[in-house]
């Protein structure tokens, strides 16, 4: 039984001893309205590309999980209904059904390691929930940052989420929390919040030698790069809280819970912030490539 399949473009560059950069799905199916899911998706991938690395997107098709998606199968999934929402709990579930997959950070992290790639760009990691003493409702990307080796370049945790909490759950968990280029947290559509990061580096040479590091200790997990969204594309985190305090206001009272509540309150900040909120998110992600393309550079 095959477990994974890569794409042409991936078995290449792996061929060639190309770096690679693995991304995930959800955002493409989940986190972002089409067609802007599969501009972005196309840009990412280029932007990769154009760093002289090579771009891997993951994602469950019709039971197969694939490393690198073709042209094809990237247009298909960014316009599909009905794709399951994938994290390490239902990764197999849904390879077993034959069912169609977007992976999330958990998900893309168990992929990548399984394709030999060693770093990972998204927008902004799942993380503790507002509300969590009462609902435990903690992304399991954080477990996953704890026992798989990849490291994961994001604008820090999405700003929906307890910021502060999730740092602990990850300091629990032994993971190495980054911030590129500054010394506080950036927080998603923000490049600032009032939060030290708990560790700073500057260089994409310093992070891809503390991913080699941790790799020669036998520690298992990954690390987390939490890089700032350029200055011009942020929304500063005056302007941003009030609308983010009033999507999770409007999940409460709707009763949003579990898988649902990232993507629904995703969806309320871009009506509420009149497609601001998407704009910055697609300048991140963005951002995110180049970064991790540059570290992949250091670790081949
Ligand atoms: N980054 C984005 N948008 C997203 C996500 C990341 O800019 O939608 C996705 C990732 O797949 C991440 C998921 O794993 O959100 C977190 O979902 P949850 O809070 O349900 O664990």
């Amino acid at each position: 039984m095959a477990m994974i399949t890569k794409s042409t473009e991936l078995l290449k560059a792996q061929e060639n001893g190309l770096p690679v950069v693995a991304l995930e799905s959800t955002i493409i199916t989940h986190g972002m309205p089409f067609p802007q899911n599969l501009e972005t998706a196309r840009m990412v991938e280029d932007d990769i590309r154009a760093a002289g690395a090579v771009p891997a997107t993951m994602a469950v098709i019709d039971g197969t999980l694939h490393a690198g998606l073709e042209p094809d199968q990237l247009e298909a999934l960014a316009q599909a209904r009905d794709v399951d929402k994938v994290s390490r709990a239902d990764m197999a579930v849904c390879m077993s059904l034959g069912r169609t997959g977007a992976t999330t950070v958990a998900a893309t992290m168990i992929a990548a390691r399984l394709a030999g790639i060693s770093v990972f760009a998204t927008g902004g990691i799942g993380g503790v929930h507002r509300g969590a003493e009462d609902t435990f409702d903690i992304s399991a990307d954080l477990a996953e940052l704890g026992q798989t080796a990849v490291t994961v370049v994001a604008a820090g945790a999405k700003a929906i989420l307890d910021v502060p909490k999730t740092l602990e759950v990850l300091e629990t968990y032994g993971v190495p929390v980054i911030a590129y280029g500054q010394p506080d947290m950036p927080a998603f559509w923000s490049r600032h919040s009032d939060l030290p990061a708990p560790l700073s580096m500057s260089s994409a040479q310093d992070i891809a030698k503390a991913h080699r590091m941790r790799a020669a200790l036998g520690l298992p997990g990954g690390q987390l790069v939490a890089n700032p969204v350029p200055e011009e594309d942020e929304i500063p985190a005056a302007q941003i809280n009030p609308i983010i305090a009033q999507a999770l206001a409007e999940a409460t009272e709707q009763g949003i819970t579990a898988k649902q509540v990232t993507p629904f309150l995703l969806q309320r900040i871009f009506e509420l912030t009149e497609g601001r909120s998407l704009v910055t998110n697609i300048a991140l992600v963005r951002n995110n490539a180049r970064l991790a393309a540059e570290i992949a550079h250091h670790l081949v």
